[in-house]
């Protein structure tokens, strides 16, 4: 007979054994047809989007289940905080449904004849958001009314607000849909309030708010008054966007502006950073406040816009800054779990010089996988990226990352109870001791989530990653873990009133905790639910994406490449140099 302790240990290696198995092993379901799967994403948008609609129009914050509704700043003036976000969703959709783009020979039936139920049906989804869009513009040329005087987040602002103003203007111009110079006027308003931020600051650095109406830049109010670090580096799409479609290089000129400071008054390439950045930086004197290093909130989107501006407008010095933070990346973030050696992306709290690596992960580190694999292909086809001149070992590394975050971001899902990750997640790396505490496990034992990080808020970055990986490989998989997570979000981040027989009050919502089962629900709806979750998903299911023609912003507004070209003949140029 075995002792006891060595019975605990067999047990526990068969149990490794098992979950090792389980994580690599899983049977890959069949998928339905992709259209079904398009339709019921384009359903599942008019349903959030028809209960926004009769419930809260026109507010920035909703509550699907107890229909509230509010706006964000003192005087009730709205931001177009939904409408705006959600409207190029809503063209690409309705671009999807229009007939002449629908391929009738997929809805033949059996005896050869056309399923007529199911193109009025398509039909009727195209009339749906062809009518959503024309109210919307309608709205936002007669309601919305950027002069309001309260402070707003120049960052928040600027990508959502901004930004979905720029992508309409461009979706609104290539589906000929309503009248493109609306969201245009619109968005020139908006950039002429929020570039002030950057103009009034002393060496190109803004403060984290500004007054829309008085101009006033407002100095963050914790954090010693120090800005996020991730937010005045993502401007940079949108306003040089708006510098070429306005022909007025103001706007360029500003926000490319953040960077020497950033990188000279610190040294940002030196081995003490390696191009990785702590999350605040003092907007006076351009230097960092603490030592915080992460991929996750304040971090992220810096180094997605390195790469972005490369992607958008050929300027090579951002692919050489993106080239050095991700060699940062790969030395100094990437870790294991030590069960079943998954790759994740951990934190350095107190710098690069401290020892040891915080494995905390948050959920917004998930965009990293698509941006790895498109600073390695550009867009192009895996195999055809290969073969271009530029490939090399690094761009290797970079693809191979890739592909083990983006499969770590769906363990994410795939490893909880309701099947939707949690906001944050810590990864048993062997070194800590966090087994003992109270927090949650994942099924395969690679990560623990503390009660308060176990809220779902319908985030869309995994989804992105696995959008992106598909696009590039056409890898069956990526779709198949795509649809068992957009199946849990039906199933468990919707809901629907008691009485309801047919289906018609079904909206989605975020979730307490993503743990329990059946889930306990939160009654609000974040407006990129619909602006990136959503359309992800729906980019994900089709066929004929092209990566090298347009760039998403980070709240998913996509915006087309432009031609360096046309750019130098605008003089709309790199401004700056720096040695490295
Ligand atoms: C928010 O703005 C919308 C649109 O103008 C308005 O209908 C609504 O009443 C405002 N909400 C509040 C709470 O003032
Ligand atoms: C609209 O749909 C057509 C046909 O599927 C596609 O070729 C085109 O790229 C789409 N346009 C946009 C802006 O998505
Ligand atoms: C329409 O779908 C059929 C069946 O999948 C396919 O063979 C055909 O190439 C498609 N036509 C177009 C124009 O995409
Ligand atoms: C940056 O690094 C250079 C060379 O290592 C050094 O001479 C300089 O003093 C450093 N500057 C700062 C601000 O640390
Ligand atoms: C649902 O129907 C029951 C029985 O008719 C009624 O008591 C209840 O108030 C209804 N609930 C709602 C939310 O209307
Ligand atoms: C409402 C709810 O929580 N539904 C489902 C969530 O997902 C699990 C499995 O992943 C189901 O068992 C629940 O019924």
């Amino acid at each position: 007979m075995f002792s006891n302790q060595a019975f605990a240990v067999i047990t526990a290696v068969v149990a490794i054994l098992l979950s090792i198995a389980k994580v690599f092993l899983e049977p890959e379901p069949e998928l339905p047809d992709n259209n079904l799967i398009l339709e019921s994403i384009e359903s599942m948008f008019l349903n959030s989007w028809n209960d926004y609609t009769q419930y809260g129009y026109g507010s920035d914050i909703y509550a699907p289940i107890s229909h509230n509704h509010r706006n964000f700043t003192g005087d009730d003036k709205p931001m177009g905080w939904i409408i705006v976000d959600s409207l190029d969703t809503m063209m690409q959709m309705y671009n999807y449904t229009l007939a002449e783009n629908v391929n009738v020979t997929l809805y033949k039936t059996t005896d050869g004849s056309i399923d007529q139920s199911k193109l009025d049906s398509i039909a009727s989804r195209n009339e749906q958001f062809k009518e959503a869009i024309l109210k919307a513009q309608d709205w936002i040329q007669n309601t919305l009314d950027y002069d309001i005087n309260a402070p707003v987040n120049v960052f928040e602002t600027t990508i959502r607000m901004l930004g979905g103003l720029l992508s309409a203007y461009y979706y609104s111009t290539e589906l000929q849909i309503g009248n493109p110079n609306v969201y245009l006027e619109k968005a020139v308003d908006l950039g002429d309030r929020l570039i002030l931020s950057l103009e009034y600051s002393e060496i190109g650095i803004p403060y984290s708010s500004i007054n829309l109406q008085t101009g006033n830049p407002i100095r963050n109010h914790v954090d010693d008054g120090a800005s996020s670090t991730a937010e005045f580096t993502t401007l940079q799409l949108e306003f040089k966007y708006l510098s070429f479609l306005t022909q007025n290089d103001k706007y360029w000129k500003l926000v490319e502006k953040v960077y020497k400071p950033l990188y000279e008054n610190n040294n940002l390439t030196s081995p003490h950073f390696d191009g990785l950045i702590p999350i605040y930086t003092v907007p006076e004197t351009g230097k960092f406040f603490g030592e915080n290093i992460r991929l996750g909130s304040r971090g992220d989107s810096f180094y997605e816009y390195l790469l972005k501006q490369y992607l958008l407008t050929h300027e090579q010095i951002y692919y050489d800054l993106y080239r050095i933070s991700i060699e940062g990346v790969k030395k100094h973030l990437v870790s294991k779990s030590s069960i079943n050696g998954i790759v994740f992306i951990g934190e350095k709290e107190f710098g690069l010089d401290s020892k040891g690596l915080s494995p905390k992960m948050d959920h917004l580190v998930c965009f990293i996988g698509g941006v790895l694999a498109m600073g390695a292909t550009e867009g192009l086809p895996i195999e055809v990226a290969k073969e271009q001149a530029f490939w090399d070992e690094k761009r290797q590394e970079d693809w191979d990352l890739a592909q083990e975050i983006t499969f770590t971001c769906y363990q994410m899902y795939d490893q909880i109870p309701s099947g939707l990750a949690p906001e944050i997640v810590v990864f048993d790396d062997g070194t800590s001791d966090i087994s003992t505490n109270n927090w949650y496990q994942s099924f395969y034992n690679d990560f623990y989530v503390k009660p308060n990080d176990a809220h779902n808020l319908q985030r869309p970055e995994a989804v992105e990653s696995l959008m992106f990986m598909y696009h590039l490989t056409k890898e069956k998989k990526y779709r198949q873990w795509g649809y068992q997570i957009l199946q849990k979000f039906k199933e468990n981040a919707s809901i629907k009133d008691e009485n309801d027989t047919d289906d018609s009050t079904i909206r989605y919502t975020s979730l307490e905790n993503c743990f329990d089962v059946p889930t306990e629900k939160r009654d609000n709806l974040e407006s990129f639910w619909l602006a990136e979750t959503l359309k992800y998903f729906h980019l994900l299911f089709q066929d004929d994406v092209d990566l090298t023609k347009v760039v998403y912003n980070t709240e998913a507004h996509p915006f087309p490449v432009l031609d360096p070209k046309v750019l130098e003949e605008m003089s709309l140029t790199t401004g700056w140099t720096l040695d490295i």
